[in-house]
């Protein structure tokens, strides 16, 4: 296996360019090299140094699978695959996935392109992949049983289309989903338009939502689990693990969302209005859109959606379920708001070694909670932020929006400094007594009563 610097086909993010003579008449009748990633940081748009132009995405804490070019078409390699992905600094996750991460990286092609997909399984059981949205010969679905055999661990299958249709796509397989989802298995796939102007953007973000169910101490999913995930994820990652998205002031800027998860998901945006401009069916006709700041995402769904970065700060973006922005935690934790513990606490331990007393004023407590936990655990919410505990975790991070940044620079432009001035503030100031107000007046100023309802006679 090679390591991303090392692959010779394609494209580079680092820029290195190598001659064709590299590459060897013996490795282009073989199978495409398989590049592998190590790292579950962001990595930066990969240009492409052949084949037709097209503006590339960012992957959020992902990456972009170079190919090679073989007599006119695309060949990628993918490869099937345990791997180790870091959740978070502090806890890693045993998954399934693709080229060394999960999710898998994403594939990036222009409209028209002639592709070619050699997938090679190295887990256990069968697997295939389905390509989410595209246009293709019906025995390329990759539907094991239905369209194609399921692919045998150590086998390597070939899958070949045209990318018709220019969108945005997912890839996963079908094939044992309730485990191999679970565990992690699961890509995004850009088809670019022909013609790089059309819906341009200055920074085009891309990432998957999916959840996992991994015990506080433990490093495999549970793949039983329905509904009640406890690691709510952008692709594989969580808070505080998910890297900012940068932006500088002014650029318009879209985040493409593909949920993959068991349940829907509103995406929020602090600061900004955005509008949906796309689905997995194709781009909103303008017509049709309309301004949000909160676009739900369905499962299976992908939504891309657009906005102009013009006010500068550090804006969060995140899921408005407030149980998706936190991390593992056990869900039978009864609400003790009020209850006071501290004399409880010696007696329960007695019983009950492990039992933590928590929530007597909230759920805060958490967020500067130093008791031990378990290895390989975070904290159910954390994140530190210029002014104390963030007190999130799972599906946050946040848009930076800054002046003057270089066209190509996505790198995390640290904390926000705020303008004299533009901060909440606290003041010292005796309260005013509270007016309890019985009588409600009506907008002409004419006072009426406050009754309840009679019955249904009056609706
Ligand atoms: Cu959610």
């Amino acid at each position: 296996m090679v390591t991303r610097r090392d692959f010779l086909w394609g494209a580079s993010a680092a820029g290195v360019a190598l001659s064709a003579a590299t590459v060897s008449s013996v490795a282009m009748a073989a199978l495409p090299q398989i590049v592998s990633m190590e790292t579950p940081d962001t990595q930066p748009p990969l240009t492409p140094e052949n084949g037709r132009p097209y503006n590339p995405v960012v992957t959020l804490n992902g990456w972009t699978l170079p190919w090679r070019m073989n007599n006119g078409v695309k060949e990628f390699h993918l490869v099937a695959e345990p791997v180790v992905r870091e959740m978070a600094p502090g806890m890693k996750a045993h998954l399934w996935g693709y080229n060394g991460q999960s999710p898998g990286p994403t594939i990036e092609v222009v409209e028209g392109d002639r592709v070619r997909i050699f997938v090679t399984n190295r887990l256990p059981e069968h697997t295939s992949i389905h390509w989410h949205g595209q246009r293709l010969p019906n025995g390329m679905d990759g539907v094991t049983g239905l369209t194609q055999a399921g692919i045998n661990p150590g086998k390597t299958f070939v899958y070949e289309f045209e990318a018709k249709r220019p969108g945005t796509f997912m890839y996963h397989p079908h094939a044992d989903e309730m485990t191999q989802m679970a565990m992690g298995m699961m890509g995004f796939w850009v088809t670019h338009p022909k013609n790089p102007q059309f819906m341009a953007v200055d920074r085009d973000f891309v990432f998957l939502l999916n959840s996992f169910d991994i015990d506080p101490g433990s490093y495999t999913p549970k793949i039983t689990t329905m509904l009640d995930f406890n690691l709510w994820a952008f692709n594989s990652r969580v808070a505080p693990g998910i890297s900012p998205m940068v932006a500088r002031q002014g650029d318009r800027v879209r985040i493409r969302v593909g949920n993959l998860t068991m349940t829907n998901h509103p995406m929020h945006l602090h600061g900004h209005e955005f509008v949906v401009v796309g689905t997995d069916g194709g781009w909103t006709p303008p017509n049709s859109r309309w301004p949000e700041v909160t676009a739900d995402i369905a499962v299976g769904q992908m939504r891309a959606f657009e906005f102009i970065a013009d006010e500068l700060g550090d804006w969060a973006f995140h899921c408005h379920k407030s149980h998706h922005t936190m991390n593992a935690m056990g869900h039978d934790v009864p609400t003790m708001i009020g209850v006071d513990q501290s004399k409880l606490v010696d007696r329960i331990t007695s019983l009950v070694p492990d039992y933590m007393s928590m929530g007597e004023s909230g759920m805060a407590d958490m967020e500067k909670m130093e008791m031990p936990l378990p290895d390989n655990t975070l904290p159910m919410m954390s994140g530190q932020g210029q002014f104390g505990g963030i007190g999130m975790g799972g599906m946050f991070t946040t848009v930076k929006i800054r002046e003057g940044l270089a066209r190509n620079d996505y790198k995390d432009p640290g904390i926000y400094k705020h303008p004299a001035g533009t901060v909440a503030y606290e003041i010292n100031s005796e309260l005013p007594p509270v007016q309890r107000q019985t009588e409600t007046p009506s907008e002409d100023g004419v006072e009426f009563k406050v009754r309840k309802p009679m019955g249904h006679s009056e609706h």
